[in-house]
């Protein structure tokens, strides 16, 4: 079931049926346990809508409220591979090759919700950085109590150039106004995710497409579990958190973003995260 967070209230999508639902708190609505069913209870006692009637693209906001995005990091090989690239005249490289197979993940403080855009919202690249790049991520929904509600389209917005320059730069490179994105919905489930779950990036400039890569999430290397009990080891969260689980899709050194570049990250069944870099 796919829940859209709209600024006329709350969107279902449940089997191609179309739910809305006015006036929920969307924190108490999300930080819950049973989200799934719970959903399911909610539409059992609405009318069905058209499409057309119920969800309007331009309406959709980020599906987030008061929850912290964290990001985890070098969970897959092509990210350690690209940032050994980036650091090596930093002597940063090491890092990464250690921290892949460490049993402890790499896990940072991504952003609050004021600095997270949602679907058809502008992204930023830093005016001091050069070297600029999308990372398209399945983001986890996570309750307080640590339960893995739901799933998201993330995109951890990355100065490559800054972590480059010295891996201790790292919140500089990942967190400022528009460095997040997270929608379009969440996809709310009470199974675990199909480990063939594809995730796709497409970069269009001027109408052309300038960068495509895909990625399965069967090539992280870490367990979405062990990746928030690490989070949560000493860390509360009132209003639960969304989790990024690192990109596995890196273009290679000669690629940045440009301004007015339009950023398309698919993930089936969640959908596209549509955004444009400012
Ligand atoms: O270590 C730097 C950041 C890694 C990251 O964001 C990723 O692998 O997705
Ligand atoms: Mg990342």
């Amino acid at each position: 079931m796919l829940l859209y967070k709209t600024r006329k209230g709350i969107v279902i999508d449940h089997d191609g049926k179309f739910y809305a639902s006015e006036n929920r708190n969307w924190d108490s609505l999300i930080n819950d346990d049973q989200l799934y069913k719970n959903l399911q209870s909610l539409v059992s006692g609405l009318k069905p809508l058209s499409k057309a009637d119920a969800l309007i693209e331009s309406e959709i906001l980020a599906p987030i409220g008061e929850q912290e995005v964290w990001a985890c990091g070098v969970t897959y090989y092509r990210s350690k591979v690209g940032r050994q690239e980036e650091s090596k005249s930093s002597g940063g490289a090491d890092f990464y090759a250690r921290v892949y197979e460490a049993e402890r993940p790499e896990i940072f403080f991504k952003a609050t919700p004021h600095r997270v855009v949602g679907h058809l919202g502008k992204v930023r690249i830093r005016k001091d950085s050069a070297w600029d790049v999308p990372e398209p991520e399945l983001t986890l929904v996570v309750t307080t109590s640590g339960k893995i509600v739901g799933y998201t389209i993330g995109n951890d917005m990355s100065s490559r150039s800054i972590e480059g320059e010295n891996p201790l730069y790292l919140p500089q490179a990942k967190t400022y106004d528009g460095a997040a994105a997270l929608g379009p919905c969440i996809y709310v489930t009470d199974k675990p995710l199909d480990k063939s779950t594809g995730i796709h990036l497409d970069i269009h400039r001027s109408g052309k497409v300038v960068f495509t890569g895909d990625v399965t999430i069967d090539q992280i290397v870490r367990k979405f579990e062990d990746l928030v009990s690490f989070l949560y080891r000493e860390c509360s969260f009132p209003a639960g958190a969304f989790v990024m689980t690192g990109t596995g899709i890196v273009p290679s050194s000669d690629f940045t973003l440009q301004e007015n570049d339009e950023i398309r990250i698919t993930i089936e069944p969640i959908g596209t995260l549509i955004n444009t870099v400012a």
